[in-house]
C-alpha cells in the first residue's frame, strides 16, 4: 500500500482553504486543512473535508450518458459527442444561431478548465442566448462597479484583517464562508477585527451566524437596504462628514449624490428600512467617525429589487468616508494573473457598457455578454424567430436554482436538445439527451482564476491534479472545446489540442498588442513556444494559460526570463521561491516550487491607476442609478402592512446551492429545509413549530416544516434554496432519502432588478398557513 500527501487548494466555495489530502493506493482517505498554506493556515469547513466522500460518491458519474427514449444510458465518449452532433448542428442549421442557449453555472467559476474555456464556448456558439447564474446572484454589483471603476471586476475588497469598522449588509460569511471576498476562516478574522478593539455591525432580517458574532445586529426589513444607504448618505451630507480625502482629486459626481440624497431623510424612510432614524444617524456617525471603515454588501443586497442601486450606495459609502483605496478600507485587489483593471493603459479605459442587446422576448438587458436568467423560461416557452430549442449546461442546475422553476423544469423537458456538463443526474441533468461528466475535482489541476482576483489578500496556489484520471476521459477544457467543436461545424473530433494552441496563441498576441504588458511586442508564437513545464514540455490547457497570465500580470516579467524551478531555488522553500519571483518574475513554475502558496501581500492602494471609466475619474454619480432613484421613493407611497409576509433565503455550512446534498458525511442532524417563522407570526397564523405549513406565492406553493424562531424578524419567513431531491431520474440515493422542498417554485421571473436583470431572489411576497394534511405538495416536477 502506498500512502501519500499532497496539497490542494479547495475548489468548492470562495474561501480557497488549502488542503492536505492522504491519498492512498490512489483513493483520498483523508482531507486536513494545510497548516502552512499561506493564506488558509490550517483552516477548512466540513465541505473541504467531504472532498475525498465527493470523489468517492458511487453517483457520481464517470461516464457519459445518453437518451434511449425515457432512459438516460451509459455510453462512449465519442458515442455521447456524435450524439450532440446529430442534435444540436440540424437545429442550428434550421433554426440559427439564438435556437441554442447557454446556461453557465456556479462551479464554472470554481474549475479553471470551465472558468477559461466556458467563454470560447460561449464566444463560438454566437448565440444571445447565454445565461448565468451571475444573475441570480452578483451581477449588479459587477454593473455597479463596471460604471464606477470601468470594468466589471473592479470589486472593491473589504481590507478585513486591518479595518476598524466593519459595516456588513445582506451576507452571512459564518455560512457561506465569504463571497465577493475570499477570505478562509471568515470567522476568525471578524473576531479578530473586535479583538483589536473595532466594532462589527451586520443588517440582515435574520440573525444570522454572523450577526449573533457582531457587536450590533440592524434588523432591516427585506429590500430595505437601499433606503437605509441613501438616507446615511444623506446624513453623512446634512452633518457635513462627506471627506473624500485623496479621493476628491479624481471623483466625479459628489454633487449629484447629495442632491439625490436630499428627499430620503432618515425619517422619511425609517418605516419602510425598518430602522428606526436616530439609528440610521447613528450607524452613519459610526462609519464617519471609525479611523478606518469597510461597507460590504452581499447576496441579500444583490437579489433584490433595488440591487444595482444597493450595490452602488455601498461604494458610495466607502467613498465619501474617505475609505475606498486605503488600507482599512475596501480596496481594488492587484491579483497574480492581472484582472480587467490592472490591464491596459493606467488611469482610464473604455468603461462597462451594459444593454447592447435584449432578450427576444421581454428586452430585458444584456450585462457582461449574458442575458438574465430570468429570461430563460419564456425563452424556451415563446414561440417566434430565436426561440431557445436547444440548451447547453455546464456546472448548472438551473431547475432548483432558478426562479420559478416549476415552470422551468416543464420547459427544460420539452427541448428539442439539453446538453449538460455535470458531474451528477440531477433534477436539471435527469432532463438531458447527453450528459458529459468532468473528472472530479481531485482528477484536475486547480488554480483560482476568480476568486485570486477577490481576496483580501493577494495571494496565488497552484494545485496539480491529486489523483491520475482513466485515460480516455477528457478533462473538462477538453470536453468544452470538443462542444466548440460541434458548435463551429468542425465536428466532435476536432483536435483540441491544436485549438488550444491556437488559443495560448491570440492569447499571447493580445499580450503582445498591449504596450502596457510585460509581454508587448513579444512574438506571440515564441511566446507559447516558451511556455514549458520543469522538464521543457509544452504546457497545455489551463496551465499553461495560468503561466501567461501570470508572466503578464502584475508580478510578470514576461518570458525572455523565465525562472525554472531547482536552479536558484530548492522546491518548498518559501524564502527561496519569492527571492527568485523578485528576480525573475512571477511564472507557473515559482507556484509549483510553493505547494502551500505565494503570498504576495496585503491590499494595496492602486488608485487613480486601476480606474479604467472613459472620464479618468472615479464616477459617484451614473445617470442610469439616479434615474432609478424615482422608483425607489415611489416604494414610500406603498403602505408597509405589519401582517405581509416575504420569504428569504438562507445558507447552511454544510450544503452548497443545490449539491453536496448527496454526501453522508454533510447530511446528518436536524432537519435543515425547514421555513423558519417569528413566533409572533406563528402565533397569529396558528402554526406549531414542527407542523407542516403551505407556502404560496404568485409562482407556486410548497409544503415545508415549521421551525418558529425569533431569529427572523416579523413579517419575515425562510427557507433555504437548493432542495426538492425527489424528483424522478435523478440519481442521487443519498440526498433522495431527505429531499427537502424546492423553494425557487416560490420565487418570481418576472421580478428583476432592472439595471442588472438580476432576479429578485430575496423579499418574496407568500402567504403561509398551516398545511392540510390530506392534500399533498410538491407541484415542481
Ligand atoms: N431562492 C434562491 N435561489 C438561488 C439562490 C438563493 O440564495 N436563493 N442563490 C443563487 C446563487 S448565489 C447561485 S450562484 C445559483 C447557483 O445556481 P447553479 O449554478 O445553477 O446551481 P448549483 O446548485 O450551484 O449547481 C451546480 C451544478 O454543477 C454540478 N457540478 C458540481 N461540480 C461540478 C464541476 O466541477 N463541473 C461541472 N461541470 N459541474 C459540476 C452540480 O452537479 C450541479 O448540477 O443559485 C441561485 N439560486
Ligand atoms: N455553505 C455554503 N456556502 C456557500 C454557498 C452555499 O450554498 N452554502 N453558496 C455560495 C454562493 S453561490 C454564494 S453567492 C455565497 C453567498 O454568500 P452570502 O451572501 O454571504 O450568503 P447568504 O447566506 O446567502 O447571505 C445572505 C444574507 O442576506 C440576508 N438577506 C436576505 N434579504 C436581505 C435584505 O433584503 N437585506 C439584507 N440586508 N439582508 C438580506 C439573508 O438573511 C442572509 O443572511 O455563498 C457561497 N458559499
Ligand atoms: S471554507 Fe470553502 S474553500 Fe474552505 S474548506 Fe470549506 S468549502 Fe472549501
Ligand atoms: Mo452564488
Amino acid at each position: 500500500m502506498s500512502t501519500r500527501t499532497a496539497f490542494r487548494t479547495c475548489p468548492l466555495c470562495e474561501a480557497t482553504c488549502g488542503l492536505e489530502v492522504t491519498v492512498q493506493d490512489d483513493r483520498p482517505t483523508k482531507v486536513r486543512g494545510d497548516r502552512r498554506d499561506v493564506f488558509s493556515h490550517g483552516f477548512l469547513c466540513p465541505k473541504g473535508v467531504a472532498l475525498g466522500e465527493l470523489h468517492e460518491d458511487p453517483d457520481r458519474l464517470r461516464a457519459p450518458l445518453v437518451r434511449r427514449g425515457d432512459r438516460l444510458v451509459e455510453c462512449t465518449w465519442d458515442e455521447a459527442f456524435a450524439e450532440v452532433q446529430r442534435l444540436l448542428v440540424p437545429l442550428l442549421d434550421d433554426h440559427g444561431r439564438d435556437a441554442c442557449a447557454l446556461y453557465l453555472g456556479n462551479p464554472v467559476a470554481h474549475s479553471p478548465g470551465a472558468t477559461l474555456y466556458a467563454p470560447l464556448l460561449a464566444k463560438a456558439l454566437r448565440s444571445r442566448n447565454v445565461f448565468s447564474a451571475s444573475t441570480l446572484d452578483q451581477m449588479p454589483k459587477h454593473v455597479s462597479v463596471g460604471k464606477m471603476f470601468g470594468t466589471a471586476l473592479s470589486v472593491p475588497i473589504p481590507d478585513l484583517d486591518r479595518t476598524d469598522h466593519l459595516l456588513v449588509l445582506g451576507a452571512n460569511p459564518l455560512a457561506s464562508n465569504g463571497s465577493l471576498m475570499t477570505a478562509p476562516n471568515a470567522r476568525g478574522r471578524l473576531r479578530a477585527i473586535r479583538a483589536r478593539g473595532g466594532r462589527v455591525v451586520v443588517v440582515d432580517p435574520r440573525r444570522s451566524r454572523t450577526a449573533e458574532e457582531a457587536d450590533e445586529h440592524v434588523r432591516i426589513r427585506p429590500g430595505g437596504d437601499a433606503l437605509l444607504l441613501l438616507a446615511m448618505v444623506h446624513v453623512l451630507f446634512a452633518e457635513e462628514r462627506v471627506a473624500l480625502g485623496r479621493l476628491g482629486a479624481f471623483t466625479a459626481g459628489v454633487e449629484e449624490v447629495r442632491a439625490a440624497a436630499e428627499p430620503f431623510s432618515p425619517e422619511r424612510v425609517a418605516e419602510h428600512c425598518g430602522v428606526a432614524a436616530p439609528d440610521i444617524r447613528r450607524l452613519a456617525r459610526e462609519l464617519s467617525d471609525a479611523p478606518t471603515a469597510a461597507v460590504y454588501g452581499r447576496l441579500g443586497t444583490c437579489t433584490v429589487p433595488f440591487g444595482t442601486v444597493t450595490s452602488w450606495l455601498v461604494d458610495v459609502l466607502n467613498v465619501l468616508t474617505g475609505n475606498l483605496d486605503r488600507e482599512g478600507g475596501a480596496l481594488l485587489t492587484t491579483p497574480a494573473i492581472g484582472t480587467q483593471h490592472t490591464r491596459g493603459a493606467p488611469g482610464h479605459g473604455r468603461g462597462m457598457r451594459t444593454g447592447r442587446w435584449t432578450s427576444r422576448v421581454r428586452g430585458l438587458p444584456e450585462a457582461m455578454g449574458e442575458l438574465p436568467t430570468a429570461a430563460l423560461t419564456e425563452e424556451i416557452e415563446t414561440p417566434g424567430d430565436g426561440q431557445v430549442r436547444a440548451l447547453i449546461t455546464v456546472g448548472g442546475n438551473p431547475a432548483r436554482s432558478a426562479p420559478d422553476s416549476g415552470r422551468l423544469e416543464a420547459a427544460l423537458a420539452g427541448l428539442d436538445a439539453l446538453i449538460c456538463v455535470d458531474i451528477y443526474r440531477n433534477e436539471t441533468t435527469r432532463h438531458a439527451h447527453v450528459v458529459l461528466p468532468p473528472p472530479s475535482a481531485l482528477e484536475r489541476d486547480h488554480f483560482d482564476v476568480v476568486f485570486t482576483r477577490l481576496a483580501v489578500r493577494n495571494v496565488a496556489n497552484w494545485s496539480p491534479a491529486v489523483l491520475p484520471r482513466d485515460e480516455d476521459a477528457p478533462d473538462e477544457w477538453e470536453i468544452l472545446l470538443r462542444l466548440l467543436g460541434v458548435v463551429t461545424g468542425q465536428g466532435p473530433n476536432v483536435d483540441t489540442a491544436m485549438i488550444d494552441r491556437y488559443v495560448a496563441v491570440e492569447a499571447a498576441r493580445r499580450e503582445s498588442g498591449d504596450e502596457h504588458s510585460p509581454l508587448a511586442g513579444a512574438d506571440p508564437e515564441d511566446v507559447v513556444a516558451r511556455l514549458v513545464d520543469a522538464h521543457g514540455a509544452p504546457r497545455v490547457g489551463p496551465a499553461r494559460l495560468v503561466d501567461l497570465m501570470l508572466r503578464a500580470g502584475p508580478y510578470g516579467r514576461g518570458v525572455a526570463d523565465g525562472w525554472v524551478p531547482g536552479t536558484d531555488a530548492a522546491p518548498g522553500d518559501v524564502d527561496s521561491v519569492l527571492a527568485a519571483i523578485r528576480a525573475h518574475g512571477l511564472t507557473l513554475a515559482a507556484l509549483e516550487a510553493a505547494p502551500h502558496g505565494v503570498d504576495l501581500g496585503p491590499l494595496r492602494p492602486s488608485l487613480p491607476d486601476a480606474l479604467r471609466t472613459p472620464s479618468g475619474s472615479i464616477e459617484l454619480a451614473p445617470e442610469e442609478f439616479l434615474a432609478d432613484l424615482p422608483r425607489l421613493e415611489a416604494t414610500l407611497a406603498d403602505p408597509v402592512d405589519p401582517d405581509a409576509l416575504v420569504l428569504v433565503g438562507r445558507r447552511h455550512l454544510r450544503s452548497n446551492n443545490s449539491w453536496l446534498h448527496n454526501l453522508p458525511v454533510l447530511t446528518g442532524g436536524p432537519e435543515r429545509c425547514t421555513l423558519q417563522l417569528h413566533p409572533d407570526d406563528a402565533t397569529r397564523l396558528g402554526i406549531a413549530d414542527g407542523s407542516t405549513v403551505r407556502v404560496t406565492s404568485r409562482a407556486g406553493a410548497v409544503d415545508a416544516p415549521a421551525e418558529v424562531t425569533d431569529a427572523l424578524r416579523p413579517g419575515v419567513v425562510s427557507l433555504p434554496h437548493g432542495w426538492g431531491h425527489d424528483a424522478d431520474g435523478a440519481r442521487l440515493g443519498v440526498a433522495g432519502l431527505r429531499p427537502g422542498t424546492n423553494s425557487n417554485v416560490l420565487t418570481d421571473d418576472r421580478e428583476v432588478d432592472p439595471l442588472s436583470g438580476t432576479v429578485v431572489l430575496n423579499g418574496i411576497p407568500v402567504t403561509v398557513r398551516a398545511a392540510d394534511r390530506a392534500a399533498v405538495s410538491a407541484p415542481a416536477g
